[in-house]
């Protein structure tokens, strides 16, 4: 069988967290989900294609040339929450003019399984891993069709959606690499990029910890080995160019054993990779820290969230001022740059506390911020409490079209949503806007591409910037590298693609 997956092109949402400047400059990204979904399905004996329409810029009916070339006996795409409605235009469009099938998964199909294939468009959906549901659906798609027998699967069958049980949960590790050979590897970029090329790996899943604002707390931690995990980043190194890889664990440092081996490894390889991670500042400590330096780690992510005790207290993030700032300073001290994570709109939050989250932003002398407005993401404690006491969830009304995209209300603050809008772009202006932060970002600059990206940002940020966020139709992700992103549309042309 023939599976076509496409990682479509997404606009800026107002029910997202981030402002629409983040959005637009966070980077092309590898759509990993995806590549996993092919790698299984080629495990498998089947063919894969895989469309990245997103960093291509391709268009819906350029991507339907390439298909009727291929000539897919299915296609696949990945559906997250806030990007579902967008997504399944994409999904009616293809389908309707390639009579083929569709099966979509993806984090949505976890929060609302039935919900998201009821609409039209899917045909079959994936509510768990790829694992076990695609080998098994192709293999009944091309003979019996008994798709009740198809694990972890939802289907429609004579006007109704109906569910199989899931099975075992696979382990991680046993996964195949993401089919990064289907993918335009030398595109990709993210913000921070200092190195080509660059790409996103994904070496756990699920976090310990219960932070009430956040999805992954308290799931099941499912890790690959140190010795999966070098494997790939062979992989990358020697068959992709690898130069810098951001991993996109929740945590990465959750397994003090499995982070220890997997620096040891890297160490002991002595490739030329540096990389990224994201962590708890009580999680590192200086001898990790050391190490991590040693094995190319060039730049930790650590969730902050705020400036204010009493609300990391009640953000139940389980951490204290004094453990940021030491954690910080060691980073530093260490030659790694530190990225923090902060929330605007917390519980109890109001003017004042904010006005004390940048100041000890500013304090800790961070490299990079990311300021996010508290939002009640599907499957957070926060979102459950909300559906609770409303009896509306929004989120579910969004995916079957029964609500429009706007800014979620945020009843555990008394700061309206576009006081909370203005702030967040106020702390983006008044962390940036220091001269010594200006000069020594610009000094540490290593590639002509990325004091463009940053510079482009830092000019929007402060003279483009809308004063409350709204849509844009025109909305596209900054373009990190136009020049080979043509070569790239010249070829395919000449090959006699789109
Ligand atoms: C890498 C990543 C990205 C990359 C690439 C996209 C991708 N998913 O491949 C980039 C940066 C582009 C991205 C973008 C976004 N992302 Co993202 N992303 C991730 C991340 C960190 C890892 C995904 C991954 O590879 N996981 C490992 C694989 C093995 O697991 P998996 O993704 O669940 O995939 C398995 C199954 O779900 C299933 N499956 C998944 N897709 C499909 C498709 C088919 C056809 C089939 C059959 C099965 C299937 O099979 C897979 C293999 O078993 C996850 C968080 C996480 N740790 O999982 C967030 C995550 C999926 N992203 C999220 C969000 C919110 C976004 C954005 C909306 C962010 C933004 N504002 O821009 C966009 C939306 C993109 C879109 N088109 O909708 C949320 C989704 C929440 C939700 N309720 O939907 C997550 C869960 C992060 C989070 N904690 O909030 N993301
Ligand atoms: S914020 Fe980080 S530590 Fe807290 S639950 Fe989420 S992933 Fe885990």
């Amino acid at each position: 069988m023939r599976i076509a997956c496409v990682f479509n092109p997404f606009k800026y949402k107002l029910h997202e967290e981030n402002l629409k400047i983040v959005q637009r400059y966070f980077g092309l990204f590898p759509p990993l989900s995806m590549a996993w979904v092919c790698a299984i399905a080629e495990r498998a004996g089947h063919d894969a294609l895989l469309i990245d329409a997103r960093t291509l810029r391709l268009t819906k009916e350029d991507v339907l040339d390439r298909l009727k070339a291929w000539k897919p006996d299915i296609l696949g795409f990945m559906m997250t929450t806030y990007m579902f409605r967008e997504t399944l235009e994409w999904v009616s469009f293809l389908k309707k003019n390639l009579k083929v099938p569709v099966i979509i998964g993806g984090y949505n199909l976890r929060v609302y399984p039935e919900e998201s294939v009821s609409v039209d468009g899917p045909d079959f959906g994936c509510f768990n891993s790829a694992y076990h549901t695609l080998p098994r659906l192709l293999e009944e798609l091309a003979g019996q069709r008994r798709f009740g027998d198809v694990p972890g699967l939802i289907y429609k069958e004579n006007g109704l959606v109906r569910m199989t049980p899931s099975g075992p949960e696979p382990k991680f590790n046993d996964y195949p690499n993401p089919a990064r050979h289907l993918l335009p590897n030398d595109l990709y970029a993210e913000f921070t990029t200092e190195r080509k090329n660059f790409t996103v790996m994904v070496t756990s899943k699920g976090c310990p910890n219960e932070c009430l604002f956040c999805e992954a707390g308290h799931t099941a931690y499912n890790p690959r080995s140190p010795e999966t995990v070098l494997g790939e980043v062979r992989e990358c190194y020697t068959r992709y160019n690898i130069r810098e890889i951001d991993f996109f664990d929740y945590d990465f440092c959750v397994d003090r054993r499995r982070i220890d081996a997997i620096c040891d490894g890297m160490i002991k390889s002595n490739l030329d990779v540096t990389w990224a991670c994201r962590t708890r500042v009580d999680y590192v400590d200086e001898a990790l820290l050391c190490k991590m330096k040693k094995a190319g780690c060039s730049r930790i992510y650590f969730g902050i969230e705020s400036g204010v005790q009493e609300i990391l207290d009640r953000l139940n993030k389980g951490i204290s001022l004094q453990q940021i700032r030491d954690a910080i300073e060691m980073t530093r001290r260490l030659g790694i740059m530190a990225l923090g994570f902060f929330l605007v709109g917390s519980p109890g939050e109001t003017r004042e506390t904010f006005s004390q989250t940048i100041r000890f932003a500013k304090s800790l002398q961070l490299d990079y911020v990311q300021f996010s407005k508290l939002t009640a993401k599907p499957l957070t404690p926060y979102w459950r409490q909300m559906v609770r006491e409303t009896g509306v969830d929004y989120w579910r009304d969004y995916i079957l079209g029964l609500a429009e995209d706007k800014p979620l209300p945020r009843p555990w603050t008394s700061l309206t949503n576009e006081e909370i809008d203005l702030l967040t772009k106020k702390a983006y202006v008044m962390y940036h806007c220091r001269p010594m932060f200006l000069l020594h970002h610009t000094l540490h600059v290593k590639s002509w591409s990325e004091f463009k990206r940053k510079f482009y940002a830092f000019l929007e940020m402060v003279f483009r910037q809308e004063r409350v966020s709204t849509l844009d139709e025109n909305f596209v992700a900054y373009p990190e590298d136009a020049g080979r992103l043509s070569s790239y549309r010249r070829n395919n042309r000449r090959n006699g693609v789109s």
